[in-house]
């Protein structure tokens, strides 16, 4: 489509005469229901932070970034009675949304749209974490020890995410990982733990997973990684209590137990068609079985 001189200086008018739709702000609303705090973002990118320096412990302040606005103010609200946890509908993107040392009684919930969002939590969440990021590059931090006493799920769509359980962090229950297509990459940070099972589920694209020096799950970790040449690191003196299953599609795959790692079941690679390379390094040691399963190709 072409636009005539008319048309194109008919839209610059329009635009002039309504400078909110050409740089709209973004607004979050941000109330308290039933003991949550719930954040409703619109349709725009909607950057917040939520925290509770020197507040009581029901207290939190949301401060709004940017050109996003906290209902209809471009400053910080503080809202009283939250006894629960978050419930954030973030809408179309991109969004951001970081919890900065709070302490949610509660469950977190968060939901973005098809764009880039970025979700960091800070602090500690005394229930169940749910993530639902949509399609887009998206980005999850569990920061630096920071704790989940219930579940983490984090949900994506089509698009590389990258999901951040950092250096100490917790989480007492299962991780669920499910991140779609695209060039995922997972990364649990030196000294983190989670005392369930880890189970991440991707579908094609080169997807990395990163289990780093002395990061502790003290159940199984299940890696459904699709087709894609993915790679997996069991880094230095990590330890996997249970079984460790890996299962790749077309794709050269490469699985690494690197120096000191321990994993205290059964080891199961199941690469499928590729060039896969799978090292068991110094001081490694696997107390099962090791099964390694391939359709051509392994050295
Ligand atoms: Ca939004
Ligand atoms: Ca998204």
């Amino acid at each position: 489509m072409t636009l005539g001189t008319k048309t194109v200086f008919a839209m610059l008018l329009a635009m002039m005469a309504a400078p909110g739709a050409v740089h709209a702000a973004g607004d979050v609303i941000a109330v308290v229901k039933s003991g949550n705090l719930v954040l409703i973002g619109d349709a725009e990118g909607n950057t917040v932070t939520i925290d509770q320096a020197g507040l009581p412990v029901t207290d939190f302040r949301i401060t709004p970034t940017g050109t996003t606005t906290v209902n209809g103010i471009a400053a910080a609200v503080v809202l009283t009675g939250v006894t629960k946890g978050l419930v954030a509908t973030l809408g179309e993107g991109p969004n951001t949304l970081v919890t900065t040392a709070v302490a949610f009684p509660g469950n977190v919930v968060v939901k973005a749209g098809s764009l880039d969002d970025t979700v960091v939590l800070g602090g500690d969440i005394a229930g169940n974490v749910k993530i639902v990021l949509g399609a887009g590059e998206n980005t999850f931090f569990l920061d630096n020890g920071s704790a989940v006493v219930g579940k983490l799920d984090v949900k994506a769509g089509e698009g590389g995410d990258a999901i951040f359980i950092n250096n100490g962090a917790t989480v007492g229950n299962n991780v669920k990982l499910a991140l779609g297509a695209g060039a995922n990459a997972v990364f649990l940070n030196p000294a983190s733990q989670v005392t369930g099972n880890v189970v991440v589920k991707a579908k094609d694209g080169t997807d990395d997973f990163f289990l780093n020096n002395n990061a502790i799950i003290a159940k199984n970790l299940t890696l459904d990684l699709g087709a894609g040449g993915n790679d997996i690191f069991l880094n230095n003196n990590s330890t996997v209590t249970g079984s460790v299953v890996v299962k790749g599609t077309a794709g050269d795959d490469a699985f690494f137990l690197n120096d000191g790692a321990n994993i205290g079941e059964t080891l199961l690679l199941k690469f499928g068609a590729g060039a896969n390379d799978v090292f068991l390094n110094g001081n490694t040691s696997v107390a099962g079985n090791v099964v390694f399963k391939t359709k051509q190709g392994c050295t």
